[in-house]
């Protein structure tokens, strides 16, 4: 089982850190290959509660080599804040490979992501304000910095220079803020790339060759399925590829050496920031939900919005992602609800629909039908066998798998690493 996939099925925060955790120590490489520090995996290992932004889930493991791919936006100083806050807990992070093909996020990019969202009003996207957007905008208008740049002075303040001759004008003349040097973003950049340097790498070579030799690799993405760039709520997304295809952009490995893709969906949906999200409860059960799964961001803390399960979402992550198996976690939340709403299909202005619809006006008019299902009382945190589970909470999952055209082959029952049923 070399090339293995894992990715987010709904918006984010599903419990993928977790479900890398778990996998990766049995793997010999676990590659990020999307986004950049927006993300947050929060990983608990016995007392020990780790939130990962930057870094790969991976570098918990003890065996596992983390690794973080071309199509990952790197913000250096957050790096190396989070590699010292690691090393400080006992964890090597030595191991670490970057590809010099990733792109830098500067300190420029972090301003005009927080400037432009402050201007945009009603039509802000509610980004993490890290930077993401920019750096990725960059990397498609073909003025990016890539890590290796940070090594080569001169490319370096040529490319500061002639990114910052048009963000200046912008960010003086329509956001009536102060030019950014360029000598002193140059000066800092340099410096963080010496302490970057050893941990450059040929990534995609590295893994190809992994592969090659029969090594497994876990390609761990970040943020989700609905948040794709591309197959996501346009324009309320993030700018990377989250679905399966961006493994293999974003680390340089073809689609030909992935062997299984894991899809990871919580037992109800979670979205932060904006944008439509049909099963968004506004009354007290979503309150519920938020205080019994704890949804509040890894990264900037943000309350996230809580609904129900959403089918044709998960359906689609199934058909975007060439889904082969769904981990479900966060099913012990559930836990104590008499009923359980379920949401099968759309209402479009009176038209049925049972898959997702492309149109974003259409998804944002969406009202959910809603299917409902006995709940149960039980702790299910114990719980290590299917069968054990109470006989509606085991009629759940199986209406869940049926529904999302995708085998469950994973349970979560609680944060922990022991908290999770496996299905055979
Ligand atoms: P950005 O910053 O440009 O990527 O924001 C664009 C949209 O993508 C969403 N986004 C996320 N959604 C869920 N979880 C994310 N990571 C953090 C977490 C979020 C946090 O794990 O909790 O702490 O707030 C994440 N990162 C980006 C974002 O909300 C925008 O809708
Ligand atoms: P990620 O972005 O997908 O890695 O997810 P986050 O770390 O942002 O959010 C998931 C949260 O759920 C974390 O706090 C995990 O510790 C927690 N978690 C993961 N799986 C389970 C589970 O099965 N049950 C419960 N109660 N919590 C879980
Ligand atoms: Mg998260």
């Amino acid at each position: 089982m070399p090339g293995i996939v894992l990715i987010g099925a709904q918006w984010g925060d599903e419990g993928k850190g977790k479900a890398t955790d778990l996998i990766g120590t049995e793997v010999d490489y676990v590659a990020r290959f999307n986004g950049g520090n927006n993300a947050g995996h929060t990983v608990v290992v016995g007392d020990e509660s780790y939130a990962l932004h930057l870094l790969p889930s991976g570098i918990i493991s003890p065996r596992a080599i983390p690794v973080i791919g071309n199509g990952v936006v790197v913000d250096p100083a957050v790096l190396f804040e989070e590699i010292d806050g690691l090393q400080s807990r006992g964890i090597d992070c030595s191991r670490l490979l970057i590809s010099e093909s990733a792109h830098v996020i500067a300190p420029y990019h972090r301003t005009i992501d927080k400037v432009t969202e402050r201007f945009a009003g009603k039509k802000k996207i509610g980004t993490t304000g890290r930077g993401i957007g920019p750096a990725y905008a960059d990397k498609i208008n073909r003025v990016g910095i890539r890590i290796s740049d940070l090594f080569h002075e001169d490319v370096l303040r040529d490319k500061v220079a002639n990114s910052l001759h048009q963000k200046n004008q912008m960010l003086v003349k329509l956001y009536n803020r102060r030019a950014i040097d360029v000598d002193r973003t140059v000066d800092e950049l340099l410096e963080l790339g010496e302490r970057l340097r050893p941990y450059a790498a040929n990534t995609s070579l590295i893994l190809n060759d992994a592969l090659t030799a029969g090594k497994t690799v876990l390609f761990e993405g970040g943020q989700a399925t609905m948040l794709d760039i591309d197959h996501g709520t346009y324009p309320f997304v993030t700018s990377s590829n989250p679905t399966a295809g961006g493994a293999c952009t974003g680390t340089g490995v073809g689609p030909t050496k992935i062997n299984r893709v894991i899809g990871v969906a919580k037992a109800y949906v979670t979205r932060v920031g904006e944008g439509p999200f049909p099963t968004e409860l506004f009354d007290e059960q979503g309150d519920w939900l938020r205080a019994q799964g704890h949804e509040y961001g890894v990264t900037t803390g943000r309350p996230r919005r809580c609904g129900w399960f959403d089918a044709v979402v998960n359906r689609y992550a199934t058909q975007v992602n060439g889904l082969t198996d769904i981990v479900l976690t966060k099913l012990d939340v559930l836990t104590g609800l008499e009923q359980i709403p379920i949401c099968v299909a759309y209402d479009v202005d009176g038209v049925r629909y049972d898959d997702m619809p492309a149109d974003q006006v259409a998804f944002a008019a969406a009202k959910p039908i809603y299917e409902t299902m006995p709940g149960w009382s039980e702790d299910i945190s114990q719980i290590h066998d299917f069968n054990d589970l109470p006989a509606t909470c085991q009629a759940y999952v199986k209406r869940l798998e049926e529904l999302s055209n995708c085998r469950i082959s994973v349970i979560g029952t609680g944060p922990e690493r022991d908290h999770i049923i496996e299905i055979n």
